[in-house]
């Protein structure tokens, strides 16, 4: 019955988009009234997820994992999480979809379709980890708005696309150029077509980065609807508010992009560590880049029961943004001492990175099993949280999980 609700309080046009065909007579439908087609759909069926994952909100769609659900080296679309800020685009036309280059910087606007990025350029295939910048909200303290993410809004997956930058060389680009914005086709959820839900982007620099993808499949087949088909902004390691799904044009712009949530607190934290609840001014508000350095304990699930004497085999993911983890290490006593874990080196730039441990517990009792990576420059994550901020961005807290020993 709980699933049931999730339809009908969502909006049948988004619905009818999943079915696949329009609705012709949608306007004459009883309000309340669900379609029999989509009264026995939940969301789980919808976007082909996996029942374990976690509902936080449902106007506008937003889905997360759980820890053990990440295991994969690359996350499938069943475990992979959903963030959308509005509604997902209804009846997608992908021989008409076209993506516009434009912009105050850009040299003259041009249009390619799916085909000509298909052919045009060349193609190429990446990890690419994206966490959204919410990750891990629901523990700060004075609470933030938003949606409560846990620890699953963060994937990787296989991106393939052609590089930004060979579109925008392609495209032409003026000296002055700063930042890349990125507008799309899902719809404001207030129905006002003049209002985007969201329209972010980064700054040249990251644009011009060879993993920086116009991607149009994941883990090898066309993106699913609710990841943004037909084409997708993929900017792996920053925050995944700045791959723009349904991506329908990047314009150059020659000052910090402007647009929907770039401004005021969102995506943006204190550029100097405040207190907790305090009030930060506007001007002493940074965007958020690459995102910081982070791991999960993927296998086994909290919870687990070991008999006395037995090994545990652990193993998890590790990412640090642009950067790369150099050390994994972990703990079963609350953070009073440490051991490596063995980490690989990542599949390419922005990929998470495994790591695996096989760990031993000196007698019976309760443990938890702590993780903590650390970057290349010596980053460490926190044991506890990291620094407060209005919207409860950045927290990459230690994972930990609960292990019984009997
Ligand atoms: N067009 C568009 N792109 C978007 C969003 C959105 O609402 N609309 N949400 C962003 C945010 S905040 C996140 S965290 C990621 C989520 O990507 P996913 O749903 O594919 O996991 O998409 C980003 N791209
Ligand atoms: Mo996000």
């Amino acid at each position: 019955m709980k699933r049931r609700s999730f339809v009908a309080k969502s909006s049948l046009g988004s619905l009818a988009a999943l079915l696949g065909v329009d609705i012709v007579y949608k306007e004459l439908i009883p309000s309340g009234y669900t379609p029999v087609a989509l009264q026995d759909s939940d969301p789980f069926d919808l976007f082909s997820k996996d029942e374990a994952m976690v509902v936080l909100n449902d106007r506008p769609w937003n889905m997360e994992a759980q820890a053990h659900l990440l295991n994969d080296a690359i996350t499938p679309n069943k475990f992979m999480f959903i963030r959308n800020n509005g509604i997902i685009p209804e009846e997608i036309n992908e021989q008409a979809w076209q993506l516009e280059i434009n912009g105050e910087s850009a040299v003259a606007p041009k249009t390619y379709t799916l085909n000509d990025l298909k052919t045009k350029f060349k193609e190429y295939t990446y990890q690419l980890t994206l966490e959204c910048g919410g990750n891990g909200r629901s523990e700060f303290n004075p609470p933030a708005k938003g949606n409560q993410w846990t620890i699953g809004a963060v994937s990787c997956a296989e991106w393939t696309g052609v590089r930004l930058k060979d579109v925008l060389a392609d495209a032409g680009i003026k000296d002055d150029a700063v930042y890349i914005a990125y507008h799309a086709a899902d719809t404001h959820l207030s129905n006002n077509p003049t209002k985007e839900p969201i329209s972010r982007g980064v700054p040249i620099s990251k644009a011009m980065q060879e993993e920086t993808l116009l991607a149009f499949a994941m883990n090898g087949k066309p993106i699913p609807l609710v990841h943004g088909f037909p084409l997708r902004l993929v900017a792996g390691g920053w925050p995944a508010s700045t791959s723009g799904k349904w991506l329908n044009t990047i314009s150059i712009r020659n000052k910090v992009h402007d647009g929907e949530k770039m401004g005021g607190n969102s995506y943006r934290v204190p550029c100097e560590t405040v207190a907790p609840g305090e009030t930060v001014p506007e001007e002493e508000m940074c965007i958020i880049e690459s995102m910081p350095v982070k791991s999960l304990i993927t296998y086994p699930k909290s919870g687990a029961l070991l008999k006395e004497g037995k090994s545990l085999k652990i193993n998890g993911h590790a990412w640090a943004g642009e950067d790369e983890v150099s050390e994994l290490e972990y703990s079963i006593d609350f953070g009073s001492s440490w051991k490596s874990a063995h980490i690989q080196e990542p599949k390419n730039r922005l990929a998470w990175q495994h790591f695996n441990a096989t760990v031993s517990f000196p007698k019976k009792g309760y443990y938890e099993i702590w993780a903590r990576a650390t970057d290349s420059r010596g980053n460490k994550q926190p044991m506890v949280l990291p620094g407060w901020n209005p919207k409860g961005y950045l927290n990459n807290a230690c994972h930990r999980i609960a292990v019984k020993i009997t």
